[in-house]
């Protein structure tokens, strides 16, 4: 006997209207099929239906998944990517309790970078783990080959990358510090939406510095295959922003400023 259920959230049993004896079918269907949100799910009584709880817990399943998973070892290796860490000492608990330590550099990181990186490269590459492992594995491949090429086609130069484990977007500022790069271009995970695990973004910094806050950085986001911002063209878009960057000398507020 088999008491296994079906996956609820596989591809094939989401998007389906569940709302019972509809005036308009077709009408219902298109909507829900027009939305990853959950509309159209009927009731039972003043509940759920048991289907649309299961979805929901699986989907919160693979967002903790997403959260408390480490970056594919052979991912970052397939790049060249050695791997350094925040002050976080405690593990994804911590990271989570303690945002201000995601975004220093501990003492051997800054050692470990400091020895193996290029120093004043145009383009920084940095990438981190932030709040989803699984947005670094979904769109790393994609993205990473098209900065590098994008950087080497525009005549600038490209720094060594790395990897920051238990990484907030303020890490910007103590590898800014370190390297003294044109631009930082930071590949992080966002953190997770339901059953939306693999959105990444790349947040941007020109000159980093200490005392720098998201006033002066920009960010492309929700980069993902099938609806978000597609990994390859998002490659080339970071690279425009870089040099958009690099000719007004400023990022963040003092950017949309200078350039209208
Ligand atoms: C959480 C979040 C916030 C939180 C951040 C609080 C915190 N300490 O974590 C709050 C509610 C404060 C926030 C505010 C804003 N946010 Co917000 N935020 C997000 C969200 C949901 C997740 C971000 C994430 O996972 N980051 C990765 C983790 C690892 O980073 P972190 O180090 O933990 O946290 C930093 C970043 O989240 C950063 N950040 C958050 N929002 C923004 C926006 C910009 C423009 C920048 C440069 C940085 C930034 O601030 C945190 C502290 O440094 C995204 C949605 C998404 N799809 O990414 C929107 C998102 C990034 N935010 C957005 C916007 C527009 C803003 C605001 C400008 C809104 C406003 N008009 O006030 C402000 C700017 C605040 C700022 N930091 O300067 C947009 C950016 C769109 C774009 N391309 O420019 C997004 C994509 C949402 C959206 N779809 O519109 N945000």
């Amino acid at each position: 006997m088999c008491i296994d259920r079906p996956d609820p959230a596989a591809p094939e049993r989401r998007g389906k209207a569940q709302v019972d004896n509809p005036r308009d079918p077709a009408g219902v269907q298109a909507l829900v099929a027009a939305t990853p949100a959950r509309i159209g799910v009927g009731r039972a009584g003043p509940r759920f239906k048991t289907r649309s709880l299961l979805l929901f817990q699986a989907d919160h399943a693979i967002t903790q998944d997403a959260l408390f998973r480490d970056v594919n070892q052979p991912l970052l290796d397939e790049f060249g990517l050695f791997t350094v860490q925040t002050k976080i000492t405690g593990g994804k608990q911590e990271y989570l309790l303690r945002p201000d330590l995601g975004r220093l550099l501990s003492d051997d990181a800054k050692r470990t970078i400091a020895e193996r990186c290029v120093k004043n490269p145009n383009i920084q590459v940095v990438v981190g783990d932030g709040l989803s492992a699984a947005a670094i594995e979904a769109n790393l491949r994609q993205m990473l080959p098209v900065i590098r090429q994008g950087t080497q086609a525009a005549g600038l130069t490209f720094g060594t990358p790395f990897f920051v484990k238990y990484a907030r977007v303020g890490i910007i500022n103590d590898i800014g510090d370190l390297l003294q790069p044109d631009v930082i271009i930071l590949l992080i995970g966002e953190r997770p939406g339901l059953g939306r695990a693999e959105s990444m973004s790349a947040y941007m910094g020109y000159k980093p510095k200490t005392g720098d806050t998201d006033a002066n950085r920009d960010v492309v986001c929700n980069i993902f295959e099938g609806g978000g911002t597609n990994p390859l063209e998002a490659g080339a878009f970071v690279i425009q922003i870089a040099q958009k960057m690099r000719k007004h000398g400023c990022s963040g507020v003092a950017l949309k400023l200078a350039s209208g």
